[in-house]
């Protein structure tokens, strides 16, 4: 069992300012759309924050989640947000092992029933009765329906536990699905991406600490906050999207001068995420600003939706554009349309959400 020492004990511990603290909700605010106006109850629930007992399960993954979550160059305010919360039982970060680790999970079901978080990452393998995958003998399937029983919520982080992923890709010889194909009877939270996000994983637990609930979820049980969004409507490229400006190939001149990867494969505009926003490595980069395309990876079905080097569908031109904004409002109809139509028809065939007409709304050349 972890420690019960309170967060502020805990960064002053480690040296984090009430100051840093204070931008941290701030910024926990603003990725979850709430007002500045709540910065000051957020800092309160967290530092009251009665600790809630959290027993993480890692199923058929490949540890990437976890590695996403704890790997930082130095203590975070993210990972100490994970000292706000009493994490009871999780494989990879866990000190016991065998029958003490198994008797930990046990324990921690029985004095917070109905009240612990169950965190999962990776998918169910569900072929020949579960024997994919095994912890202390006992089959992820049994384990997860077990200790679901008396979880309040549930939060399926990765695209593994949310969609499937990669186990899940074409052929899959496990049989392996996601937890809400499983659990049908709890709240689950998806926090998708291969991997996820850290600090959508800290927020969304941040969320849950400060008003006692879980946050408002898109149609495929996402926070909205955070994927609410395409990457394409944040990306800092977007403009040269609207302007017909592309890259070729990954070392031509439009490369180069930093233009639109789309023609590229870049799927951004079918993939919901924070990614363009929050970036990546605290902050420093995130793919297409290493120059290479989003793969999707946050969508279901990402890894069989096509190739990643294939565009979706032919982009519109400044002209194209033009007369699809005026078509969109209704002046002319046809061509442009069409051209809108094969872009979102492509995504669907691809099994991922379609971009909306929200894409002709900028005239060209226009930055959003
Ligand atoms: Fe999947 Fe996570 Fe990708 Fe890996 O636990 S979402 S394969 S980053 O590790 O589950």
């Amino acid at each position: 069992m972890s420690d019960k020492l309170s967060l502020p004990v805990i960064l002053q511990a480690h040296g984090i300012s009430r100051r840093k603290f204070l931008t941290f909700c701030g910024s926990l605010a603003t990725l979850m759309a709430l007002p500045e106006s709540m910065v000051p109850a957020i800092a309160a629930a967290l530092e009251k924050a009665q600790r809630p007992s959290v027993i993480w399960l890692s199923f058929q993954e490949c540890t990437g989640c976890t590695e996403s979550l704890t790997r930082s160059h130095s203590p975070t305010l993210e990972s100490l947000i994970l000292n706000a919360i009493s994490l009871d039982y999780h494989h990879t970060l866990q000190a016991a092992s065998g029958e003490a680790a198994e008797a930990a999970r046990l324990a921690a079901m029985r004095q917070f029933y109905g009240k612990y978080l169950l965190v999962v990452d990776g998918s169910i393998p569900t072929g020949d009765g579960g024997v994919y995958s095994t912890i202390a003998g006992i089959s992820n399937l049994d384990m997860l329906q077990e200790t679901a029983k008396g979880a309040a919520a549930i939060v399926a982080v990765g695209t593994c536990a949310a969609f499937g992923g990669l186990p899940h890709a074409h052929p899959n010889p496990t049989g392996a699905v996601a937890v809400s194909d499983i659990i049908r009877d709890k709240p689950i939270i998806n926090i998708s991406g291969c991997p996820p996000i850290p600090v959508v994983i800290t927020g969304v637990l941040a969320h849950y600490l400060t008003f006692g609930a879980i946050p408002e979820l898109d149609a495929l049980g996402r926070p909205k906050a955070f994927y609410g969004e395409s990457i394409h409507d944040r990306c800092y490229r977007r403009p040269f999207y609207d302007q017909g400006k592309f890259a070729k190939t990954f070392d031509d001149e439009g490369a180069r001068n930093g233009w639109c990867l789309f023609e590229l494969g870049c799927k951004g505009p079918t993939t919901f995420n924070a990614c363009a926003t929050t970036k990546w490595n605290q902050g420093t980069s995130f793919p297409i600003e290493s120059g290479h395309g989003c793969l999707g990876c946050s969508e279901p079905n990402f890894w069989d939706a096509g190739s990643f080097y294939q565009a979706l569908s032919t982009p519109l031109t400044p002209v194209g554009r033009a007369a699809a904004v005026a078509a969109a409002a209704g002046i002319v109809g046809g061509a442009a349309i069409a051209m809108h139509n094969r872009h979102t028809k492509a995504a669907a065939e691809s099994g991922h959400q379609t971009v909306t007409v929200k894409d002709l709304e900028k005239p060209p050349g226009e930055e959003k």
